[in-house]
């Protein structure tokens, strides 16, 4: 049985005064609004950023702001459904295109969310990561956890463009937002992605243990790929072909907030995605893909992004009949999952 809870309205105004002035407020005119029935309500839109309307803005900026008036010369993909202002494209998620011309330097800063970068076009540009020198390619991730130095730079001769993805707008919400700028870091010898070269065989710390949190931070997109299509080939009826990200010591998604996956699209293949709570991002790394979720239907070529609300079924389609198509997908599933409210309907 469902009855109509009292407004606001209803409350003489001396009594609403009374309230306002001690900083009160009576719950039940909003308890619908705050715990809707059954499906949360979600200001997250289904919306698609085409990469060729974007690239040539994005590079636009490159001749309008020199990089020491940006920092970080970033197009963020913002959802209208948050504001456009408050630059979200999921309650969690953050995206931006970035792009680093022959030359520049972002300097070394640190902050408190999390970042991964997932390279769109151009070589010769590397990030540096708490003193990691990871040269950046076409589909690597490159992981930015909270608090490790970072910077950029780029000793080739074509623009870099990258994709961020940030829990931006969790950790501001959370009051837990800032940054420290910092020194050119000193490079390291050594790299996760040399040393961690094969599941299921991992570095043995005879003398001492590492103190690395994060012991890897590039993921080579070659290895991926290998990874997907050997995947793929081996198992000939597995549906939903599909690696996610790990930190290789633990086994535990790569960051603590957003978690990262990579998906095949067989040739031909359609892949519905269930309803499941968190919020999602669809990155087109190769081939062509159809998305299509709440009523909508986004023709996704490569580098092309979009999103989805969380609690909506999605259908992935790979429309070429005869080469797989690859995608990159964040999602808010590691911060459902610690939080206790992850589903899946
Ligand atoms: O490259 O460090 O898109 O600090 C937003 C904030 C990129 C970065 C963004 C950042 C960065």
């Amino acid at each position: 049985m469902s009855h109509e809870l009292g407004r606001l309205e209803d409350l003489p105004q001396d009594y609403r005064d009374d309230l306002k002035n001690l900083n009160l407020v009576p719950l039940w005119p909003s308890l619908r609004a705050v715990l809707p029935p059954k499906v949360p309500t979600r200001a997250t839109q289904a919306i698609h950023w085409p990469y060729a309307t974007l690239r040539p803005l994005l590079l636009k900026a490159g001749e309008l702001t020199p990089i020491e008036k940006a920092e970080r010369r970033v197009l963020v993909l913002a959802n209208p459904g948050h504001g456009l202002e408050n630059m979200k494209a999921s309650p969690a998620m953050y995206l931006g295109m970035q792009l680093l011309l022959p030359g520049e330097w972002a300097p070394s800063h640190r902050h408190t969310p999390n970042a991964v970068r997932m390279i769109v076009e151009g070589e010769g540009a590397c990030t540096t990561v708490d003193g990691e020198k990871c040269p950046m390619s076409r589909g690597d991730l490159i992981l930015t956890p909270t608090g490790l130095w970072h910077e950029h730079g780029h000793d080739g001769t074509e623009p870099v463009v990258w994709l961020d993805v940030l829990d931006l707008p969790l950790v501001y919400y959370m009051e837990a937002s800032y940054h420290v700028n910092g020194e050119r870091q000193t490079v390291k010898q050594g790299s996760g992605d040399r040393a961690w070269t094969r599941a299921g065989v991992v570095p043995t710390q005879v003398f001492a243990r590492s103190d690395k949190r994060y012991p890897m931070l590039r993921y080579p997109w070659v290895d991926t790929r290998a990874a997907l299509v050997a995947m793929a080939a081996d198992q000939p009826g597995l549906d939903c072909v599909q690696v996610t990200y790990v930190n290789p010591e633990t086994g535990a998604d790569a960051q603590n907030i957003l978690g990262f996956y990579a998906l095949m699209l067989k040739p031909g293949q359609t892949l519905t995605l269930p309803a499941r709570s968190p919020a999602q991002v669809f990155h087109l790394i190769e081939g062509g893909v159809d998305v299509s979720t709440c009523g909508k239907r986004f023709e996704l070529v490569e580098a092309d992004t979009c999103c989805a609300p969380g609690y909506e079924p999605v259908t992935l389609k790979n429309r070429s009949a005869d080469q797989p198509s690859f995608v990159f997908i964040a999602d808010e599933s590691p911060l459902h999952r610690k939080l206790g409210v992850y589903e899946v309907r």
